[in-house]
């Protein structure tokens, strides 16, 4: 599903945001996603780290950019001043912890206020591979998040399992509301955003291009 061609034009961007309390695998479930494997050291996240991704869903190419943000609360506040643009907010919680789980509504909250007004919401079920000491049952995790109008899903950024799952049903979700007029196409097609930018980059290709087959 990755694409890493330079001349690779996305037909989307998306911006999504990781959040949620400290410890919980924001940045290991992104490792996941970026390198598909998983990392045994993982730093603390200080204040906000920006990735992306180029792939292929449906036919369409989409480039992610994703911001991991640092649960910690004395970080909260900077991480509110990134929700700017953000159509799809994941929010982590550990399912051996019910401190993560009791959190999610504040994190919810922080999202819609602060994101954009379509913003869909992916909550996130952590360290399934911890099944022993699992605190939040899925029954309920999925119940609870019906009501709050978010997606669910559970994972493991130890094995892997649903890693990329989770980006791709939210990426679906956004796609779904696009197709359906229900979100405006234009502003995440960085041609149609920015004709004349993509005017420009096309002139330049055009201009490289003849350089390169000049024979003088
Ligand atoms: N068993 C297990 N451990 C995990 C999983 N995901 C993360 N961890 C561990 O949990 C700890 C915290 O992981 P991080 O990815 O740093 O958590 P974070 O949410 O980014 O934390 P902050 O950056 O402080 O917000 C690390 O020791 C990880 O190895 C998982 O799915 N299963
Ligand atoms: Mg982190």
């Amino acid at each position: 599903m990755s694409q890493t061609d330079k001349e690779w034009t996305p037909e989307y961007i998306f911006k999504f945001i990781l959040i949620g309390n400290s410890s919980t695998g924001k940045t290991s479930m992104l490792q996941y996603f970026i390198n598909q494997t998983s990392k045994t050291k993982v730093q603390q996240t200080v204040g906000v780290e920006f990735s992306s991704k180029l792939l292929e869903y449906k036919d369409k190419k989409i480039k992610l950019q994703i911001w991991d943000t640092a649960g910690q609360e004395r970080f909260r506040s900077i991480a509110r001043t990134y929700f700017k643009n953000t159509i799809g907010a994941i929010i982590v919680y550990d399912i051996t912890n019910q401190d993560s789980f009791d959190a999610i509504d504040d994190w919810i909250k922080d999202a819609r206020e602060n994101g954009k007004s379509d913003l869909d919401v992916m909550v996130v079920g952590n360290k399934i591979d911890l099944k022993d000491q699992r605190v939040i049952s899925k029954d309920h995790a999925e119940r609870e998040m019906k009501n709050k109008d978010a997606l669910y899903i559970e994972t493991s950024a130890v094995t892997g399992e649903n890693i990329d799952k989770c980006f791709q049903n939210l990426i679906d979700q956004i796609c779904q509301k696009i197709t359906q007029g229900r979100i405006e196409k234009d502003e995440y097609n960085p041609q149609l955003k920015n004709p004349l930018s993509q005017n420009l980059k096309t002139k330049t290709n055009e201009a490289q291009s003849q350089s390169q087959t000049c024979n003088c």
